[in-house]
């Protein structure tokens, strides 16, 4: 295609052109003129007096074209290029057994059973990358949090090459390898391993595991992932996007540490690597400009421009490397093209009239990938044969050694110039443009072919072919068996390869969760105006903001609480918290704030303590992880406490929070304004009816919506317990809410403070004298998920109503109705969480199932059979009542916002979702007696008139 035409079709290729030259004589005397420059006075001069030319023909309006690319070719030319440090010839044999393990394990599994397999190609075109980091740069470190090493991020999809390598460094063995993705332990839905009699394979596996330095699990996880390999993988990356995001915050997180003096990590480094594919994610791109604007120069990007992704070409039309260079550039990165190895530099250096680079920028990567799937012959003809010049300049080649050309990514000597660069570069976060193969090696059955990413099988030719093409020593009978293979440990590459990590620290990935347990304040310490609030209204929010308050001011554990907040402190109450214990920011505050004059200014300082994420809720989930796993990444327990709008959390970021859950991460999550009733003014799009249903199916996350703030003194009192103290790898999320209303003060708070008002003000809990609820009942009660905070006061309640969250206050309000109007007495339940109760149901129903003695689930144990109808209502939809459904044995209604949400007043939205009293005394009265409820419906003009769906 000519470059017209292309300029035509594809305007962002417009890098590739250059235009018609008038007066080719002029532009050579400016050349030349240059070039004088250079020579006389530096490149420094050169740049500064260019810089001024830009500058000044800016001022005089002259179109100028986009700066922020440069040419098709490598950053760091040949003469800037550090020395390589390493044994060549043993890193290459090493890499070789590194990539042949990998595909080795991917085909064995695949064999085992076509469900399983994995990916060959994405770590073929990254082994060199990961090697170079292996034998030079990546540093592993001690337990302290001064002596922590550096932080990778793998891609994903190339977990197979850090496996192989683990196994020649003698951290997993050859089982553990053949047990690649298989991980439950059972064997074709047999019995589990280690029950009953192990098989021989089982045994050595076991064995192996209790030798292994790294991991003690029955198989490896597919992907990173920490929860299934907790000594092994730090960060999950599986899903596209997260894992740079999170490696930016990630080195955020360190130098936020580092400025409040709670750690030394200016030293260690932060690396990503990502698929070029991968860069299309939005999440990919979100934190560029933090990471520049905050100066980051311990994180590095290293993007595996393969040039594919899963189903073709990244950019077919284009090229993914200056697209990505203009991107980073634009941010504020450095950046570092690293595209062509050094089997080019003596071409380059022959080529006096640039044509090599002129071809380049006429080939589209979708072109490019046609010569990565084709041989030394093709490439010679399609791209060398363009131009006379350049058929000259490779004629002395033969085909062969075209095919052997390799891209920058793919040679260790320019890789490590890149890294080499890049861990010095200061000021600025470097990302490194790598150009590879994707299946590089894999021949013509896999290198560079559309369907390569999902390739899972070689036959045997091509399996002998990646044994001749990367030299290893295997008989045809062990590539044919795919064997495994491991030199011995005295052969000078395992010697060389122990040496270097020897050098570098250690091993890694490996994830340690040693850490201080923290002692935690008892609520009493940090919540007694809650505890005894004696019926002052507030919201829960409010008591949350004050609890936060209290607690960064608590000697031992207050610096170690992050508050994270993204723009809303003030709608939550907390802009006081700015001046008192300051926002992060790394310049401190270079102008005086506007507000300079207020007790409660917007103070940002060095050493800050409050994460202000802006409205950036991916980075606010990012910074939380970062803060939340401090524990094992700096042996630094850290609690972080974000508070946002509800909605705007599972909703919004919800696989950043499965991600989260995945790394481990201890902390409080927030959901404040919450409710789809309760956020009264704000409409469809905020007010949350479902955010309790998401965090249900996360396995680790603790979830509650509770009403009084004496609940959430007691959850967040256990909460930092469970998290910091007996240091369980689980998060809390608590709903709380922006309405005011009289907080009544704790059950045992009112029984140790007799001179407290037993009853607040209606409507609220009414413990009364006399309560069989002890201070233990109600503790456990909160935490498990529901207690009693009202008996009937007509004797037997014939009706028990649950309420969660404000709700709690209406089913309060229905029982006033049903005893006052209908002489139905009822008793009242706060359910703090559905989730909780289901989960404990759950797992002792499943107990019993497989033989275990069976105790009641608690929820069973409040609510049992004695023919009392039960009506659940919360600020959510119904399904989040009807998770206890199984373990009511009388009958249950379960009522709640189902639809979308929309504006208007507490009340009336409570009346239109059916969760007001009215609509629990109705639901209740129905079950009890239709006649009653026939009544009420008239009495209260209750109909039909808004069908479910239309809500
Ligand atoms: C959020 C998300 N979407 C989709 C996928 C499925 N997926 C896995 S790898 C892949 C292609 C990756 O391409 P690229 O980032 O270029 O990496 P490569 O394998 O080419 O090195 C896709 C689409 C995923 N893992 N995560």
């Amino acid at each position: 295609m000519n470059l017209d035409d292309l300029a035509k079709l594809n305007p962002s290729a417009a890098w590739r052109l250059s235009e018609d030259d008038g007066d080719p004589l002029e532009t050579r005397e400016w050349l030349e003129a240059l070039d004088a420059l250079i020579a006389a006075e530096g490149p420094e001069r050169a740049t500064f007096l260019l810089k001024q030319l830009l500058q000044h023909a800016r001022t005089r309006r002259v179109p100028l074209p986009q700066v922020l690319n440069t040419p098709y070719l490598n950053t760091i030319s040949l003469a800037e290029q550090a020395p390589f440090p390493g044994n060549l010839e043993l890193e290459q044999r090493l890499s070789a057994l590194v990539r042949w393990n990998a595909l080795a394990m991917v085909v064995r599994a695949n064999q085992a059973s076509a469900e399983l397999g994995g990916h060959i190609a994405s770590y073929a075109s990254a082994a060199d990358l990961f090697e170079v980091g292996f034998n030079h740069f990546f540093r592993a470190g001690g337990e302290t949090p001064e002596s922590r090493g550096d932080l990778v991020y793998f891609q994903p999809h190339s977990a197979p090459g850090v496996y192989a390598r683990a196994f020649l460094e003698g951290r997993l063995s050859a089982e553990q390898l053949d047990h690649y993705r298989r991980e439950t332990g059972f064997r074709n839905g047999a019995a589990r391993v280690g029950e009953g009699t192990p098989t021989p394979n089982e045994k050595d596996q076991s064995a192996a595991e209790s030798t292994s330095r790294a991991h003690s699990g029955p198989g490896l996880s597919s992907y990173p992932h920490p929860w299934l390999m907790p000594n092994f993988w730090q960060f999950p990356t599986g899903s596209m996007g997260l894992g740079p995001l999170f490696a930016i915050y990630q080195a955020r997180f360190l130098r936020y540490l580092e400025h409040r003096s709670l750690a030394k990590t200016y030293a260690r480094k932060v690396w990503a690597f990502v698929g070029d594919g991968e860069m299309d994610e939005p999440e990919s791109l979100a934190g560029l400009s933090i990471a520049a604007r905050e100066g980051l120069d311990n994180l590095v990007f290293v993007v595996n421009c393969n040039l594919q992704r899963l189903d073709g070409p990244v950019r077919g039309n284009g090229s993914i490397i200056q697209e990505l260079e203009g991107l980073f550039a634009g941010a504020g990165w450095n950046v570092i093209k690293l595209l062509w190895g050094s089997d080019w530099d003596p071409l380059f250096a022959r080529d006096t009239h640039m044509l090599l680079l002129r071809a380049f920028h006429e080939t589209v990567d979708g072109e490019f990938q046609m010569l990565s799937a084709t041989d030394g012959r093709f490439n010679r003809e399609h791209f060398f044969n363009k131009y006379p010049e350049l058929a000259q300049l490779t004629a002395h080649l033969s085909d062969d050694d075209i095919d052997r050309l390799r891209r920058g990514g793919h040679d260790p000597v320019k890789i490590h110039a890149a890294y080499h660069a890049a861990v010095r570069h200061r000021g600025q976060p470097t990302v490194i443009l790598a150009k590879t193969k994707k299946g590089y090696g894999m021949g013509t059955a896999g290198q560079g072919r559309m369907t390569t990413h999902q390739q899972k099988k070689l036959d045997a030719e091509a399996l002998r072919d990646f044994r001749d093409r990367f030299a290893l020593p295997l008989a045809d009978a062990q590539v044919e068996g795919v064997e495994f293979h491991k030199p011995a440990e005295d052969s000078p590459e395992m010697k060389y390869l122990h040496a270097r990590r020897a050098k570098l620290g250690g091993y890694l990935p490996t994830r340690s969760s040693a850490c201080e347990a923290l002692p935690t304040p008892a609520a009493e310490a940090f919540a007694r105006f809650v505890l005894e609030a004696e019926g002052k209204e507030m919201s829960t929010t409010m008591a949350f903001v004050r609890m936060l308050g209290a607690l960064v001011k608590d000697a031992a554990l207050g610096p170690r609480i992050v508050p994270i907040i993204a723009d809303e402190a003030r709608t939550f109450g907390m802009a006081d918290l700015f001046r008192h214990i300051g926002i992060y920011s790394p310049l401190g505050q270079l102008y005086e704030p506007e507000d300079s004059a207020q007790i409660s200014y917007y103070r940002e300082a060095k050493n800050g303590q409050i994460l202000e994420e802006g409205i950036n809720e991916a980075g606010a989930i990012a910074s939380w992880v970062a803060a939340g796993t401090s524990y094992s990444t700096n042996g630094l327990p850290m609690l972080p406490f974000y508070i946002f709008y509800s909605m705007f959390g599972f909703q919004r970021v919800g696989d950043l929070l499965w991600a989260a859950a995945d790394s481990r991460t201890r902390g409080f999550l927030l959901g404040a304004t919450a409710g789809r009733t309760t956020l009264s003014g704000e409409g469809l799009q905020h007010e949350d009816g479902t955010s309790h249903l998401i965090a249900s199916t996360v396995p680790n996350c603790r979830a509650y919506d509770p009403c009084f703030a004496y609940e959430l003194a007691v959850i967040v009192e256990h909460g930092m317990r469970r998290m910091l103290t007996e240091q369980n790898d689980e998060f809390y999320y608590v709903t709380v809410m922006n309405e005011n209303y009289a907080q009544p003060s704790a059950p045992w708070a009112l029984k140790v403070a007799r001179s407290a008002p037993l009853a607040p003000p209606s409507p609220g809990p009414s413990p009364r004298e006399g309560s069989e609820d002890t201070t233990s009942d109600v503790r456990a009660g909160i935490l498990r998920g529901l207690y009693r905070v009202r008996a009937s006061g007509l004797g037997a309640a014939r009706v028990r109503l649950l309420g969660a969250g404000t709700i709690l206050r209406e089913a309060l309000a229905a029982a006033e109705l049903l005893e006052s109007e209908f002489g139905v007495g009822a008793d009242v339940y706060s359910a703090t969480s559905f989730t909780e109760l289901r989960r404990e149901a759950m797992a002792l129903e499943r107990a019993a199932r497989l033989g275990e003695s069976r105790t009641a689930a608690w929820i069973a144990q409040q609510l049992p059979a004695n023919g009392a109808p039960v009506v659940a209502a919360s600020d959510y939809v119904s399904s989040v009542p009807d998770l206890i459904r199984p373990w009511i044995a009388d009958r249950y209604v379960a009522l709640g916002t189902d639809g979308f949400g929309r504006s208007d007043t507490r009340a009336a939205l409570r009346a239109f979702f059916e969760v007001d009293r009215r609509s629990i005394a109705l639901a209740a009265l129905n079950a009890v007696d239709p006649a009653l409820a026939a009544r009420a419906r008239a009495s209260w003009g209750l109909s039909a008139e808004v069908p479910p769906w239309a809500r």
